[in-house]
């Protein structure tokens, strides 16, 4: 466990599979240190030759795709986001949500969870908003808050590589306006570099993209 948890010691990963090897090796450990992990992925240096077979883009909404199962400790994928995609507020089914920047850049803006108890809708309150470079890691999970994520630029795409643990398939999304929440599928656009089909399920849904939802009415 000890051999996990001093960040200042960590060897920077030559290559993605590198990486994904060691975070293996983290993730068996019954403990896991965050800032840990956060080093590990930042020390990677990203390398587009490593990455590229899993960057896919769609013209509509950010693609989320799969690049290891982790032994069935975690998710690591790879989201591309074209020009100003992003996604609506959401949160992450209690687990460690952990983000590197590939390529680009992403904007990130955390809220407070709205207070269930109270029948007045009310503007959803934002805590900060911080923009991320190429390299760089974030973490979030359920205790900090919500986010949105998006690519700010008009003129660049950004690629992403998220680390969920445990793996999750379902989230709520929320209307900045009023509070209300939404439960949420999410489905990947590629696994393993191979386009999923788009049947009705990855084609209404990949991730917490923007697209209004219909009614339930
Ligand atoms: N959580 C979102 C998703 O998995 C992306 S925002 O960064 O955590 O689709
Ligand atoms: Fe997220």
């Amino acid at each position: 466990m000890e051999q996990y948890s001093d960040e200042k010691n960590i060897k920077a990963p030559k290559n993605l599979q590198e990486l994904v090897d060691e975070l293996k090796k983290v993730f068996a450990e019954d403990k896991v240190n965050i800032e840990y992990v956060k080093t590990l992925m930042e020390l990677y240096e990203s390398n587009p030759l490593d990455w590229k077979k899993f960057a896919k883009f769609d013209q509509y909404r950010y693609t989320r795709n799969l690049v290891d199962e982790g032994n069935g400790k975690f998710n690591l994928m790879i989201l591309c986001w074209n020009e100003s995609q992003g996604s609506c507020i959401h949160s992450h089914s209690d687990s460690h949500c952990f983000l590197k920047v590939l390529n680009g850049q992403v904007q990130e803006e955390i809220f407070d969870w709205p207070d269930e108890s109270s029948d007045t809708e009310l503007e959803m309150n934002m805590l900060k908003q911080m923009v991320f470079e190429k390299n760089q890691v974030t973490y979030i999970n359920d205790t900090i808050g919500l986010h949105r994520m998006e690519n700010p630029s008009h003129c660049a795409k950004a690629v992403t590589l998220h680390l969920y643990s445990p793996p999750f398939i379902m989230c709520n999304t929320f209307d900045q306006k009023t509070g209300h929440k939404t439960k949420i599928p999410m489905t990947f656009w590629s696994k393993y570099g191979e386009k999923l089909p788009s049947n009705e399920e990855n084609c209404s849904q990949t991730g917490v993209c923007c697209i209004p939802q219909p009614e339930n009415n």
